[in-house]
């Protein structure tokens, strides 16, 4: 099999890419590990920024995100007893976000490939990607029990963090920064009336918590938990004795309570590969970097990446230029130091680290007073949170 380029995985990165890649007119062939049924219901993000939300409009598939998502104008943070809202819109000259979860994504954009006669591969496992010094690289992948191989003009890895294409760039050609942090999250969906019009990010002594959305009659829970916990251990009586206690009934507000549908727990990690380009691969979304979800920057990383490397590919197919194809890792590692840099800030503001002083728990308290009464502190909250522009 040969085509213009190969994607390995279909999560939002390559399942996008392929997307805009025939906007311009350019064969892709997605392979993705997993089942189509898999991909479509793996519970992960929930907020799309505004920048996202434009590009999935521009391109065609936004008609159910704009029917079935709900736009949030601002965000509450809560902690020494009090909620405070963050004015997004305000803030921003006009921009929000939007909670649409990440299968939704996977499946409008599934469906628009194949509609346009796209060809995704499920079941078909990326192994080894060969070749990317010269200018026909293979990607070797296992479908039903056969070893096979696409021949491309480029590969774009957007395989996850577990992939395999990041180990294809040599080792003594990439550097690798991470940060590990002592905390994961437990996340639980349960049918429940939203308890908040907009989600809540709450820093308490126990330890950080999250409210989010997913429908009018879904909620989308989080508390920050250890890492290495076992979700066994966590009853559903437990589950909602800890999320009451960390949110508290500030202010006559009342979590509510329904049946939990599903749980499990993540652990959150910062990382960075440099750069994200070697030969004719390219990597893209969670394959070169992971941010903590405290942020919510994944999935818009992901998006961005795939846009600067769509455009970048046109104009390779139209005129032979290689210039943007050359800038694609400086610009995407740009954006995604930015993100790395919000998304930790984010994170240490609300999370509880047991190995924090006194002193730094005080300090913690006057960042979010500061926050949350000065214009100029919650304007830079809110230009992230809604996030910056694509370069
Ligand atoms: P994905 O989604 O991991 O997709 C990679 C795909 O590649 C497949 N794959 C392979 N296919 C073929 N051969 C191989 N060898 C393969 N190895 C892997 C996998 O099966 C998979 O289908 O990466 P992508 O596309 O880069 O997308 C990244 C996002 O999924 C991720 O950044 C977000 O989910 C992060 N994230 C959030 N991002 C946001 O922007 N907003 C949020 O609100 C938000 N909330 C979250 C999150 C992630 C979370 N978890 C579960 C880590 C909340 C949580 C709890
Ligand atoms: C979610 O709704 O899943 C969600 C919301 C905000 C975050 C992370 C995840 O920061």
């Amino acid at each position: 099999m040969r085509t213009q380029v190969g994607i390995v995985g279909a999560g939002p990165a390559g399942l996008l890419l392929s997307h805009l890649l025939h906007l311009e007119g350019i064969a892709s062939v997605v392979l993705e590990s997993r089942s189509r049924e898999e991909i479509e219901s793996t519970i992960r993000a929930g907020v799309l920024e505004q920048g996202t939300v434009d590009l999935l409009d521009r391109t065609g598939v936004g008609a159910r995100m704009r029917r079935e998502g709900a736009i949030h104008h601002g965000i509450n943070l809560r902690f020494a007893g009090r909620t405070h809202r963050i004015d997004l819109r305000g803030l921003t000259g006009g921009r929000s976000i939007m909670l649409y979860a990440q299968h939704e994504v996977i499946k409008d954009l599934v469906q628009a490939r194949l509609l346009a006669g796209g060809e995704i591969q499920f079941e078909a496992e990326g192994v080894g990607i060969e070749g990317i010094d010269g200018r026909s690289p293979r990607i070797r992948y296992r479908k039903d029990g056969q070893e096979l191989e696409v021949t491309c003009d480029f590969v774009a890895g957007c395989d996850g963090f577990h992939g395999v294409s990041r180990a294809a760039i040599p080792g003594a050609a990439r550097s690798e920064y991470q940060h590990l942090y002592p905390f994961g999250w437990f996340g639980i969906l349960t049918r429940a009336p939203p308890s908040s019009d907009e989600l809540i990010y709450a820093r308490h002594e126990r330890g950080f918590a999250l409210v989010s959305t997913r429908s009018p009659q879904i909620q989308r829970l989080y508390f920050q938990c250890d890492p290495q916990d076992d979700e066994a251990g966590w009853s559903d009586a437990r589950i909602w004795e800890e999320m009451h206690a960390r949110l508290e009934n500030v202010e006559g507000w009342r979590l509510s309570e329904g049946p939990i549908l599903q749980k499990g727990i993540v652990a959150l990690r910062s990382f960075m590969v440099e750069p994200m380009q070697h030969g004719r691969l390219f990597l893209a979304g969670d394959a070169a970097h992971i941010v903590p979800a405290t942020g919510a920057k994944g999935l818009n990383l992901a998006a961005a990446d795939v846009l600067v490397l769509s455009r970048a590919l046109a104009e390779f197919f139209r005129s032979g230029k290689t210039e943007l194809l050359d800038r694609y890792s400086a610009t995407c590692l740009r954006r995604a130091w930015r993100a790395q840099r919000f998304s930790r800030w984010m994170t240490a503001l609300t999370h509880r680290d047991q190995t924090d002083d006194a002193f730094t728990r005080q300090l913690q308290l006057a960042e979010l007073e500061y926050l949350t009464s000065s214009r100029a502190a919650s304007t830079a909250l809110a230009e992230n949170y809604v996030g910056l522009p694509i370069e």
